[in-house]
C-alpha cells in the first residue's frame, strides 16, 4: 500500500508487516503506545502483538506479558486485544476498555493510575522503568523525517523521545488536513530546570507542528487504513438535560454576580454522554465568544463551533462520534484556526489550568455529604475507568463542578451517600455539585453547611430524609461537630447494597 504519505525516502524503506513489528517487542517490555479516549491509537501492531503472545503463552513455558503505557482510552484493537490475550502485565494510566477492566478487578493486571499532566513527568523522572518501544500512530511523514501527530497527541512526544526503538503506523485513515492543527512544546524540563509554560490564552501557540524522532530508532513502520474507534453519543435524556440547564444557569448567576466575564472562561469538560449535554446545553444559550482549556473534542465542542459560540478549543485530543467525524473532515479548514491539539502535560497543565481559570465540568460515580468525591470506584473496590484528567482540572481551575445523576442502578444507589467508598477529589477540591435535582455551592461553606446543602439541592428526594437523620445523629454524637461522622455506619450504605441490592431502608 503507498498511500503518499510517508514523504521521506529514507523512512519510507522501513516499511513492514504488523507481525514483523510485533516480533521486535520482546518479553517483559515497557511499551509506550498512543491513544487517548479512542483516537490515535495503534491499529493493527498491538493486534500482531497480541496473537503472537497468544501463540507463545499456549505453548506453556513463561507467560509473556508486557507493560502498556499509553495517553489514556484506547480501543478494542488495542487494550482489547492484549487484554483478552492475558498480555499486559501492567496498564498505566487511564483506561476504559470492558475486557481491561475486568481483568484489572479480577487481579489478573496490575493498573497504575496517575494524573493525566503527571504521566510524562514521572516517566522522564523513571519512576516506571525505562521505556523500551514506542508505537505511535502518526497521519504522515514529511520529507524531512518529522512526524504529522494524527488525531490525538497524548504522550507521543515523551514516548518518541524516552523509547530505545519506535514502531510507526502510519494511518491514511486520517485526514492529511491533520497536518499544522498540533502544537507540540519542547519547552519542559524537569526540576529545577523548569520554566513558565507561556500559555495566556487557549489558542496560543507555544511549540511545532510536528513530532521530532531519532531516525535511526525507527525499526520499523507499517502503513493502516483503519478507523479510530468512534462511539455515537446518546442523546441527551431529561436527567442530562435538567443537570445541564442547572450548570448554565449557574454560569449565567456568575457573570451576572461579575465574578467571571460574559464569554465565561476556557470550558474543561469531561467525558460522557452528561458532559456532551453540558455543551449541547451552551449552544442554545446565551454565551457569545467561548473557548474551551480541555482534553478531549468531543461532539458537542464541534456543535458549539458550527453554531459559532465557541471560538477556540485547545484539546489533545478528539472523541468523537462517527458521524461528527464526517463532519470534521469534511470540512477541516473551518475547524483549522479553531482546534489546536497538544501533548497531554500541557493541555492538563495545572498552572495554564490555574492561570486560565478554566471551568472545570467532570462525571462523578459518588459524592458524600461533606462533598469528597469519588470518580473511580464502584462500592470502594471496583476500578471502572480511573482519575484520567479530572483532578488537573478540579484541583487547579476557577471552579470545579461534579456532574451525575443522583441515582445509579433504577434508584437502587444514591450518589450522594454519607461517606465516599473511596475518594479522588477531597472536599478542598470540589467546588460545586450538580446532579438533575439541583445544584449546591459549596465555596465558602464549613462542612456542615455543605451537607444540608448536597442534600437538600443533590440528593434524590426519596433519599433526602435517611442523609440528613444520619447528619442530625452524627451531630448528636458529641463525638465532634466540625465534620461529623458515625464511623460504625458511615459504610452501611455501601454493605446495605452489596448485601440486599439495594441502598434503600425498606
Ligand atoms: O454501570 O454500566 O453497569 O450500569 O457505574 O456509570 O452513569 O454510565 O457513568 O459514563 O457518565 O461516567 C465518573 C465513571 C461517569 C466518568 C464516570 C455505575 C453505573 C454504570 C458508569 P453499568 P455511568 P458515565 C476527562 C475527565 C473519571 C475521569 C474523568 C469517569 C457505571 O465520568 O470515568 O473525569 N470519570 N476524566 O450504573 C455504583 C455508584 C454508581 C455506580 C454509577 N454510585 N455506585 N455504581 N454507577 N454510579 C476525560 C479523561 O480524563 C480522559
Amino acid at each position: 500500500m503507498d498511500t503518499g504519505r510517508i514523504r521521506n525516502a529514507e523512512l519510507a524503506s522501513r516499511v513492514t508487516s504488523p507481525e514483523e513489528a510485533a516480533a521486535m517487542i520482546p518479553a517483559g517490555a515497557n511499551v509506550g503506545m498512543s491513544g487517548f479516549t479512542g483516537a490515535g491509537y495503534p491499529k493493527v501492531v498491538p493486534g500482531a502483538l497480541a496473537e503472537r503472545i497468544a501463540k507463545i503463552n499456549a505453548g506453556g513455558g513463561a507467560p509473556f506479558k508486557v507493560n502498556v503505557w499509553t495517553g489514556a482510552s484506547t480501543a478494542p484493537e488495542l487494550d482489547g486485544a492484549l487484554a483478552a490475550a492475558d498480555g499486559i502485565d501492567l496498564r498505566l494510566p487511564y483506561q476504559s476498555d470492558p475486557v481491561t477492566r475486568e481483568k484489572i478487578n479480577s487481579g489478573q493486571m496490575q493498573y497504575t493510575d496517575v494524573h493525566l499532566s503527571h504521566v510524562a513527568q514521572m516517566a522522564w523522572e523513571g519512576f516506571f522503568g525505562d521505556l523500551d518501544v514506542a508505537i505511535v500512530e502518526v497521519s504522515g511523514i514529511t520529507e524531512d523525517g518529522r512526524l504529522i501527530p494524527s488525531s490525538s497527541v497524548g504522550n507521543n512526544k515523551t514516548w518518541l523521545d524516552r523509547a530505545d526503538k519506535v514502531i510507526l503506523e502510519v494511518n491514511s485513515w486520517q485526514s492529511p488536513d491533520l497536518e499544522g492543527m498540533h502544537d507540540i512544546y519542547y519547552g519542559t524540563a524537569l526540576p529545577p530546570e523548569r520554566r513558565p509554560v507561556p500559555i495566556m490564552a487557549p489558542a496560543d501557540r507555544i511549540g511545532q507542528p510536528y513530532f521530532d524522532v531519532d531516525p535511526d530508532k525507527v525499526v520499523a513502520i507499517v502503513e493502516t487504513h483503519a478507523p479510530d474507534r468512534n462511539t455515537p453519543f446518546k442523546e441527551p435524556d431529561d436527567v442530562s438535560r435538567a443537570i445541564a440547564g442547572h450548570v448554565l444557569d449557574f454560569f449565567a448567576a456568575e457573570v451576572r454576580r461579575g465574578r467571571i466575564p460574559a464569554n465565561l472562561l476556557p470550558l474543561q469538560s469531561g467525558v460522557g454522554n452528561v458532559a456532551n449535554a453540558v455543551l449541547a446545553g451552551l449552544v442554545d444559550g446565551p454565551f457569545e465568544h467561548l473557548t474551551a482549556y480541555t482534553e478531549v473534542i468531543q461532539d458537542g465542542m464541534l456543535d458549539l463551533i458550527e453554531s459559532g459560540k465557541l471560538d477556540m478549543a485547545s484539546a489533545t485530543a478528539f472523541s468523537l462520534s462517527p458521524a461528527a467525524i464526517e463532519r470534521l473532515t469534511a470540512d477541516l479548514e473551518q475547524f483549522r484556526d479553531r482546534i489546536l491539539l497538544r501533548p497531554q502535560e500541557i493541555s492538563n497543565h495545572p498552572e495554564v489550568i490555574r492561570r486560565l481559570g478554566v471551568i472545570a465540568m467532570n462525571g462523578f460515580i459518588e459524592a458524600d455529604i461533606y462533598g469528597h468525591v469519588n470518580s473511580t470506584h464502584l462500592m470502594g473496590t471496583r476500578i471502572q475507568n480511573g482519575i484520567g484528567g479530572s483532578g488537573d482540572f478540579a484541583r487547579n481551575g476557577y471552579v470545579s463542578i461534579f456532574v451525575s445523576p443522583a441515582v445509579a442502578k433504577g434508584g437502587a444507589i444514591s450518589s450522594i451517600v454519607p461517606m465516599v467508598s473511596h475518594v479522588d477529589h477531597t472536599e478542598h477540591d470540589v467546588d460545586v455539585i450538580v446532579t438533575e435535582h439541583g445544584i449546591a455551592d459549596l465555596r465558602g461553606l464549613s462542612p456542615t453547611r455543605r451537607a444540608r446543602q448536597i442534600i437538600a439541592h443533590c440528593a434524590a428526594p426519596e433519599y433526602r430524609a435517611a442523609l440528613g437523620d444520619y447528619l442530625d445523629r452524627a451531630l448528636a454524637s458529641g463525638r465532634g461537630a466540625h465534620t461529623p461522622h458515625l464511623l460504625e455506619e458511615a459504610l452501611d450504605w455501601h454493605t446495605r447494597y452489596l448485601r440486599d441490592g439495594t441502598m434503600r431502608l425498606s
